[in-house]
C-alpha cells in the first residue's frame, strides 16, 4: 500500500473528526453538507479498498460525535435510526427492487409496493417524549442511541404542543425535525446584522445554533418550528390503536395536535420518481428548505419484515435533491459598470455545479458586502443557488484561506472609462462619474433606449451594441439614426437581411410618443410612470427644457400648502404640477438637463427625426371615451397583455394606476386576479373584464359604471 494512501486516510479522518465537532458540538459548520458527504465517501472507499487501514475510531465507524457536555444526556429507548440516501433514479429503483425481493413471500408478484412520500426537512432530528399526554422531555438525535436533553429549549417552540389533544396514558415518543422557515430566517439575520452580530449561513445552521442556546430565553427569541414524521416508544396499552400505515400515522399525529408536513402516497418506483420531480419543481415555493423527499413503505407489517441494516431501515430511503450549496474558489473580483454608473463587484468563480446548473459568476452587490463577508481572492467560498434565485456567495471557509490572499478594493477610477469613482455618504453604491462618456454606461444607455417599453428597436441586441460602441461608431442613441444597412452588414454575425431589418426598426422608432422617448433617455429615477406624467403635464419636450426647476419646486410647495388650506375649508383643490413627482426626481431631471452633453444628444435626436406626433396630452384629451377614468389592471386577460390593455386605455384618454383606491373607477380583472380584485370588492369599485373594457370604449353601458 502506498504511503500516499495512508497519508490521505489520516488526513481525511482528521478533517472529518474536526468537521464532526464543528457540526455536532459547536454548531459552526465550515463546509456544506455535500462536501462533508464527499470526504466521507472518499474515506469509506479507501478503507474498503485497503482493509489493513481499518480503525475502530475512524469517523466512518460511528454516527455523529459525542454530545456537547453542556446538556444532559438522554438515552433513546427506541434508537433513532438514520436514513440511507438515494442520489439518482437508479438508487430509487434499486431500493424498490430490494424491498420487493424481501417481501416476495407476502407481496403478489405483479403488485407494486405502496409508499408514503414526505418532505425531507432540512433541520435537526428531535425526539419528543409525552407521558399521559403531557410533554416531558425532548432530546436531540446525537449518535442515535444517546442524545442531548434540550427540553427547556424545545418547550419554547410554539408549534410543539405541551399537551396532546388526547391524554394517551403512558409514554409516547414523537420523532420529527426542528427547523426555521425561510422568511423567519431572513428576518432573524436582518436583526443579527443590525445588532452587529454574526449572521447565520442558512436556516439549518440557524435552527441548530438556536436549539443549542444554553439560555432557553435565547431560544425562545428564535423562530423555530417542529414537524413530526414518526414514532419512538409507545405505551403498551394503546399501541394497537396506532395506525398500521405510515400516511395514516401522520394523520393520527396531526389529530393529536402535532404539526406534520405535506405528504402523498405513491405505488411503485415510477410513481416515486414522478412524485420526486413534482416536489422538486415546487420546492422554491415552500416556506422552508427541504433537501429531498423521503419514501417509506406504507404498511407497518411490511416495514417490520424489511427491518434494518446498520442503524438504517430498509423500508425507507431519502432521495436527495441536487445540493444547493457547493465549495469553489474565488478566482477574482471584477467590477461591472451599470447604466447609472453603479460599480458592481462580481465574483469570478471556478465553475461549479450547484442547484442543478454550473455557476461561474455571482454578484457581490457592493464594497460593504465584501467586507462583511471578509472575501479575498483565492478564498474557498460556499456558493449557493436555490431554485431560480441568482447564485450567491454565502461565506468563505476561514481555514482554507491561502497565505497573502489579496483583499478587494473598489477602484478609485472607473475600469471602463477612467473617470473618477465616487461614493456618496450613506450610500452603499460606488458610481462612475463619467456618465455617457463611459463606454459601459453608453452600452447600457443604448440597451435601455432600444428596449421594447422605450423606443422599441427590434434587433438591436447586446452583441450589436457591443460592437457599435467598441468600434466608436455609436456614442449616443442619436448615432443609431445614421447607421446604414451596408455598414451593419459588415459587422460580425450580421447578414444582409438582418441588417436591413435593423435599419428598418431604427427608422420605425423615429415615430414614437413623448413618454416612451423620455423613459428611453434613462434619466435616473424617471421610470415609465414618471415619464408618462412628464409627457402629459408638459405636452412637449420644448416646454420641459424651458422649465425653471427651482421655480417649479416653489410653485408646487405653494399650491400644496394652499390646497391644505382649501381642504380644511372644503373648497375645490387646485391641480398640483407634477403631482407625485418628488424632489429627488426633480433634482435628477434638473441635473440631466443641465448637462450640456445631454442637451446635445437631445438636439441630435430631434435632428435625426425622432418625433412624437401624438403627445400624451392629446391622448388624454377629454374627448377620449375613457377620459377622467382611472383603471387598475389585474390578472391574465384573455386576448391581450396588461401592457397592451394599458396602452388601449391611455389611447382613449383614461389613466392606469397600479393600486386600487376609492379613486379607482374600474378594476379590469382577468383570470388569477388576486389581492387587487379583493381590494376592489372591499371598496365597492366596479370590476369589469376585458370584454367590459372594450364595450366601455365602444360606449355600450357597462353595469356598475359610477361615472367620473
Ligand atoms: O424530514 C426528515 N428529515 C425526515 C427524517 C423524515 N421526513 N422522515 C424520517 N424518517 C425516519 C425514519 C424512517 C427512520 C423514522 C427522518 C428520519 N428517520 C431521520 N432523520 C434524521 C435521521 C433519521
Amino acid at each position: 500500500m502506498s504511503e500516499a494512501v495512508t497519508r490521505r486516510v489520516a488526513e481525511l479522518r482528521a478533517t472529518l473528526d474536526r468537521l464532526n465537532v464543528e457540526y455536532y458540538v459547536l454548531d459552526t459548520p465550515s463546509l456544506p453538507d455535500a462536501e462533508y458527504d464527499r470526504l466521507f465517501a472518499e474515506l469509506a472507499r479507501l478503507e474498503a479498498e485497503h482493509p489493513a487501514l481499518a480503525d475502530p475510531d475512524s469517523p466512518t465507524q460511528r454516527v455523529g460525535a459525542s454530545p456537547a457536555s453542556a446538556f444532559g444526556a438522554v438515552r433513546h429507548v427506541v434508537p433513532m435510526l438514520s436514513l440511507n440516501n438515494a442520489f439518482d433514479d437508479e438508487d430509487v429503483i434499486g431500493f424498490d427492487r430490494r424491498a420487493r425481493e424481501l417481501l416476495r413471500a407476502v407481496l403478489p408478484a405483479d403488485e407494486p409496493i405502496d409508499y408514503s412520500v414526505e418532505m425531507k426537512f432540512d433541520g435537526l432530528a428531535i425526539s419528543l417524549r409525552y407521558e399521559d399526554g403531557r410533554f416531558v422531555q425532548a432530546a436531540t438525535r446525537g449518535d442515535g442511541t444517546t442524545g442531548e436533553d434540550v427540553t427547556a429549549n424545545i418547550r419554547t417552540i410554539r408549534s410543539v404542543p405541551l399537551r396532546l389533544a388526547r391524554p394517551l396514558p403512558g409514554p409516547l415518543e414523537v420523532r420529527g425535525e426542528v427547523l426555521m422557515f425561510k422568511r423567519d430566517f431572513e428576518r432573524m439575520n436582518e436583526r443579527q446584522r443590525e445588532a452587529g452580530e454574526r449572521e447565520f449561513v442558512n436556516p439549518r445552521n440557524a435552527a441548530a445554533g438556536s436549539l443549542r442556546q444554553l439560555d432557553p430565553a435565547m431560544t425562545a427569541a428564535r423562530p423555530l418550528r417542529f414537524f413530526a414524521y414518526g414514532l419512538g416508544q409507545v405505551g403498551a396499552d394503546w399501541a394497537p390503536q396506532v395506525p398500521a400505515r405510515q400516511s395514516d400515522l401522520l394523520g393520527w399525529l396531526a389529530g393529536l395536535g402535532l404539526p406534520v408536513g405535506p405528504r402523498r402516497t405513491a405505488s411503485g418506483a415510477a410513481a416515486l420518481l414522478a412524485a420526486y420531480r413534482e416536489v422538486l419543481a415546487g420546492r422554491a415555493a415552500l416556506p422552508y428548505d427541504i433537501d429531498g423527499v423521503v419514501y417509506k413503505v406504507e404498511r407497518q407489517d411490511f416495514q417490520a419484515k424489511l427491518g434494518f441494516v446498520a442503524r438504517a431501515p430498509r423500508y425507507a430511503i431519502a432521495h436527495k435533491f441536487p445540493a444547493q450549496e457547493a465549495l469553489t474558489t474565488l478566482l477574482a473580483i471584477d467590477v461591472q459598470v451599470g447604466r447609472t454608473g453603479v460599480l458592481t463587484p462580481v465574483a469570478r468563480l471556478q465553475p461549479v455545479f450547484v442547484g442543478g446548473t454550473t455557476v461561474a459568476n455571482a454578484t457581490l452587490h457592493n464594497e460593504d458586502e465584501i467586507r462583511r463577508k471578509d472575501l479575498r481572492i483565492g478564498d474557498t467560498v460556499i456558493v449557493r443557488r436555490a431554485g431560480d434565485v441568482i447564485p450567491e456567495v454565502v461565506a468563505m471557509v476561514p481555514d482554507r484561506r491561502p497565505p497573502d490572499a489579496p483583499g478587494f478594493v473598489m477602484p478609485a477610477s472607473c475600469p471602463v472609462c477612467g473617470s473618477a469613482v465616487m461614493r456618496e455618504p450613506g450610500e452603499a453604491a460606488s458610481r462612475c462619474v463619467g456618465g455617457l462618456f463611459c463606454a459601459a454606461q453608453r452600452k447600457q444607455a443604448l440597451r435601455h433606449y432600444a428596449q421594447r417599453r422605450a423606443l422599441d428597436i427590434e434587433g438591436l441586441g447586446d452583441r450589436m451594441i457591443e460592437q457599435l460602441v467598441d468600434s466608436g461608431r455609436v456614442h449616443s442613441p442619436a448615432d443609431l439614426y445614421g447607421l446604414t444597412a451596408a455598414e451593419l452588414a459588415a459587422l460580425d454575425r450580421m447578414g444582409d437581411k438582418s441588417a436591413a431589418n435593423l435599419v428598418e426598426s431604427i427608422e420605425r422608432s423615429r415615430h414614437t410618443t413623448l413618454a416612451r422617448f423620455l423613459f428611453g433617455l434613462g434619466i435616473r429615477h424617471v421610470g415609465e410612470e414618471v415619464a408618462r406624467q412628464l409627457a402629459s403635464d408638459y405636452g412637449d419636450l420644448a416646454a420641459l427644457l424651458a422649465e425653471d426647476w427651482d421655480a417649479l419646486i416653489e410653485r408646487k410647495a405653494r399650491i400644496q400648502k394652499d390646497n391644505t388650506r382649501r381642504r380644511t375649508k372644503g373648497e375645490a383643490l387646485a391641480p398640483v404640477p407634477l403631482e407625485g413627482v418628488g424632489p429627488e426626481i426633480v433634482d435628477s431631471l434638473r441635473r440631466f438637463l443641465a448637462e450640456p452633453h445631454n442637451r446635445e444628444v437631445l438636439e441630435a435626436l430631434q435632428r435625426a427625426g425622432v418625433h412624437w406626433p401624438v403627445t400624451e396630452r392629446a391622448l388624454q384629451a377629454p374627448e377620449g371615451r375613457l377620459a377622467g377614468r382611472t383603471f387598475v389592471l389585474t390578472g391574465t386577460l384573455p386576448t391581450m397583455t396588461r401592457d397592451e390593455a394599458a396602452e388601449l386605455i391611455r389611447a382613449h384618454g383614461g389613466s392606469v394606476s397600479t393600486s386600487v383606491s376609492r379613486k379607482t373607477h374600474y378594476v379590469v380583472a382577468g383570470t388569477d386576479a388576486g389581492s387587487k380584485l379583493a381590494r376592489a370588492t372591499e371598496l365597492g369599485v366596479a370590476v369589469i373584464d376585458e370584454d367590459g373594457l372594450r364595450r366601455l370604449i365602444e360606449s355600450d353601458p357597462v353595469p356598475g359604471d359610477r361615472g367620473s
